[in-house]
């Protein structure tokens, strides 16, 4: 690199910059190697705490605590963090029926394209700052590299023992995003805050997912269990999943550093912009594949796609027991995907009463999916 370069001069320049890019959390990390990462990441997939994603091999994590992986000649992280914490006046307004609750990260629009397009935007602004030869990654989220580390490294907040990264002005409501340079800039310190003797999001945990403190088990985690997996939720877990349809911020929400947080989220991560906090369930449960496509488009979700979503739906009636809802169960009986068709007969098992006897019965003698059969007479023989 450039020795006639000020580096600290350049980093105060990228940090205003990133502030006028919609950043409002900005800090700077070395690129080295995540070794703490890494050695909790290979022990919790050892351990099986992470075997419900496929996807989240030893191998990578390997890759994803080395930022050399990405860039052979990288030598800073800029840490990124964006506020989704959006005010409560903006709720939708109120439809009668039973509703379901939807994480705070995922009531408006889809946040890796709406940070994808600000993190391209900044990029170029930082070409006509950076020194010949500059090169930038950018990742959030699906990138193979580790967020919350990132972020603990360059000082945006610290770890809080259920396990997210909170910062001083917006609590664990944020974002977190970065752009991985060839620029040795000057690192920021971490934040020496920490949780103390507080435990309060712990006993939070409806499913007992957070293992200790800081280690989440994703397989018994409620955001996992509702946006990720693809099969049947287990039967042992339903119960605990309340009315969320739609990720879990119980922990979030028993944190008293969220308390403070301020509401500083940009429009689109409103409620407004997308199916909203408390959703009525009943008109979920009859949308067609179409209206799930137009409706939830640039949306987070689309990740749970519209039987993802159903089978939530399904499992939050059930726990909410409201009987106004059999009717639109039994419909969701005949449903296409044996998916929804399985859950509705669980939600009725639950709800129970003559007419969710009967629509089980029904339905019984034309069901052709042996699942959905046991889910049936599992419904059926519940008192
Ligand atoms: C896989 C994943 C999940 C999984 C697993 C989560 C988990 N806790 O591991 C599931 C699907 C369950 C999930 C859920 C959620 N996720 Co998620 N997820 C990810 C993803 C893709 C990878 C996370 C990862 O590597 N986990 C592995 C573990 C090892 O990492 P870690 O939790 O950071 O572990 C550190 C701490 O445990 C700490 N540590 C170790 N020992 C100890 C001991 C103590 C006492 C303490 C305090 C800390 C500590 O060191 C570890 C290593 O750095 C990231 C995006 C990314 N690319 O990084 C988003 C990400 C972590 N998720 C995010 C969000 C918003 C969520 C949800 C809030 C969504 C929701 N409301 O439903 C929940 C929160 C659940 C929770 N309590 O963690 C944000 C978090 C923002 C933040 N402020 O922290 C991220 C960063 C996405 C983003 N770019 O904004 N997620
Ligand atoms: S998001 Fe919900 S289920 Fe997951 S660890 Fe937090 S409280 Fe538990
Ligand atoms: S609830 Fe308490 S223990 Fe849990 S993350 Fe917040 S401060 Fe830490």
């Amino acid at each position: 690199m450039d020795t006639d370069v000020d580096y600290g001069a350049l980093k105060v320049a990228v940090k205003r910059l990133a502030r006028q890019h919609g950043f409002p959390l900005v800090g700077v990390a070395s690129a080295a190697p995540f070794e703490r990462a890494e050695r909790s990441l290979l022990e919790r997939i050892e351990e099986g705490l992470f075997s419900g994603l496929a996807w989240f091999t030893a191998d990578r994590a390997r890759f994803s605590c080395d930022p050399r992986n990405h860039l052979p000649d990288a030598r800073s992280l800029i840490a990124l963090g964006v506020s989704y914490n959006a005010p409560e006046a903006v709720d939708e307004p109120g439809e009668a029926g039973p509703r379901g609750r939807v994480a705070r990260y995922a009531r408006g629009k889809d946040y890796h394209r709406e940070i994808g397009d600000r993190l391209k935007a900044y990029c170029a602004d930082l070409r006509t700052l950076g020194p010949p030869g500059l090169a930038v990654k950018t990742f959030v989220d699906t990138g193979r590299l580790v967020d919350r580390a990132v972020a603990e490294r360059a000082g945006l907040g610290w770890y809080g023992k259920n396990s997210n990264l909170l910062t001083h002005r917006f609590g664990s409501w944020v974002f977190l995003a970065e752009v991985l340079t060839n620029l040795p800039l000057p690192p920021d310190e971490p934040v020496r805050t920490h949780c103390g003797s507080c435990e309060r999001c712990r006993p939070a945990c409806p499913t007992n997912a957070i293992v200790r403190p800081g280690v989440v088990d994703n397989d018994r985690c409620i955001s996992y269990l509702t946006i990720e997996l693809r099969g049947p939720i287990p039967r042992d877990l339903r119960p605990a999943i309340g009315d969320w349809i739609f990720g879990c911020d119980l922990c979030q929400e028993a944190c008293p550093v969220n308390r403070k947080a301020e509401t500083a989220a940009p429009p689109a991560y409103w409620p407004s912009e997308g199916i909203g906090a408390r959703p009525a369930l009943l008109p979920l449960l009859r949308l067609s594949e179409e209206e799930f496509r137009t409706r939830f488009r640039s949306t987070p979700l689309t990740r749970a796609g519209r039987r993802g979503l159903l089978r939530n739906v399904c499992v939050a009636l059930g726990n909410l027991g409201d009987p106004t809802s059999v009717p639109a169960l039994a419909e969701a009986l005949g449903d296409d995907e044996p998916l929804v068709r399985g859950h509705a007969a669980w939600a009725l098992g639950r709800i129970g009463g003559d007419e969710a006897r009967r629509a089980l019965t029904d339905r019984r003698s034309l069901e052709s999916d042996r699942w959905v059969r046991e889910e049936i007479d599992l419904a059926l023989g519940m008192p």
